[in-house]
């Protein structure tokens, strides 16, 4: 079976340890969001591709669910010693080899691709990683950053990387806009249409609809490859209660215009995208409206709270493929 999962970081990372232990013989092609990415320290830092690359080779930080396992951070202190930051983004020493290697080989020609391919050459995820896109593609979210008080230019309105929103300000403010920089002018990356072509099934994890599995619809072909692949697909709600089950989701599906519920994110991807839809227990109340709009609805345990529980997820999404192929 051929399998392609679109994956922001964690949810989406948590969800393909699940389904590899589900269907240990599926080729699975996972693209990957790249509009976390960020350059910093003049490196490229690739967050969500290193999040399932880590967690599906080994390497993962099971607590934080990002950033490297036994890591240290003596290369940041000494940074910040020069007075060098930002201070709030977490790079590991151990991460930092990561994003040199990817950088040289950025530098030195290579794409995305063939870069994040090279990587995986060591982690070895069991899985295809494909970047959503070899071009750069960066969320901005436009926020009012409080009135302090004092400074000019307290109270302004600026767009702001997405890291900066998710990690220095925690979603502390409204997004009031999200805007996936650059990604009308990019190209889908080498592989990203023939996987969905060629694909049996197609599920959506429960990653952040907007900053995640929105911005990988946003290159232009992808979501058009997958609503004209004629197979199933299938997603998995990250809202859980009316509550993001990890992150701040909420506060980004707000800035689209979309409440917080599992039967919100599933009309916002759309009958004409989603076949079937998972939510959790809780919101078995709302499998009516889902079914409502077109989408063929199941209530079952979605918390991912260890990899057996994952894969029992992943199980009922690929049987609710197999319901709605019919
Ligand atoms: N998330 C944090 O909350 N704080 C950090 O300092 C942080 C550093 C970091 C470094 C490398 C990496 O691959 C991921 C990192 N993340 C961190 C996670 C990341 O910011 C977001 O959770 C994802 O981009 C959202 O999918």
């Amino acid at each position: 079976m051929r399998i392609v999962v679109l994956a922001g970081g964690i949810g989406g990372a948590r969800f393909l340890r699940g389904l590899k232990q589900a269907v240990p013989d599926a080729d699975i092609t996972v693209i990957g969001n790249t509009a976390d990415d960020i350059h910093l320290f003049g490196l490229k830092v690739c967050p969500d591709l290193d999040t399932v690359m880590y967690t599906l080779g080994g390497g993962i930080n099971e607590e934080q669910g990002w950033g490297r396992t036994d890591e240290t951070f003596h290369l940041k202190e000494e940074l910040a010693a020069y007075g060098v930051g930002p201070e709030w983004f977490g790079l590991g020493d151990r991460d930092f080899a990561t994003h040199i290697v990817r950088t040289q080989m950025l530098s030195a020609g290579y794409p995305l691709s063939a870069v994040t391919e090279a990587l995986c050459d060591r982690w070895k995820p069991g899985v295809r990683l494909l970047p959503m896109s070899d071009d750069r593609v960066e969320t901005h979210v436009a926020v009012t950053l409080p009135d302090s008080g004092s400074a000019a230019g307290s109270g302004e309105r600026k767009a702001i990387h997405f890291q900066e929103y998710w990690v220095r300000l925690r979603a502390s403010v409204p997004a009031e806009a999200v805007v996936p920089v650059g990604a009308e002018q990019a190209k889908p990356a080498p592989g990203v249409l023939e996987a969905i072509a060629e694909a049996d099934v197609v599920l959506f994890p429960p990653s952040n609809p907007v900053v995640s599995i929105g911005t990988i619809l946003a290159v232009p072909g992808i979501r058009e490859a997958i609503a004209d692949a004629g197979v199933p697909v299938v997603g998995l709600s990250p809202i859980v209660g009316d509550a993001p089950v990890r992150g701040m989701a909420d506060k980004v599906l707000a800035a689209v215009g979309v409440e917080s519920t599992a039967a919100a994110v599933a009309e916002h991807y759309g009958s004409g995208l989603l076949d079937g839809w998972l939510v959790d227990t809780v919101d078995a109340g709302s499998v009516e409206r889902v079914e409502a709009a077109g989408i063929r609805c199941r209530a079952v345990p979605l918390m991912m709270t260890d990899v057996d529980a994952a894969a029992q997820m992943a199980r009922e999404a690929l049987a609710l493929a197999e319901e709605v192929r019919g």
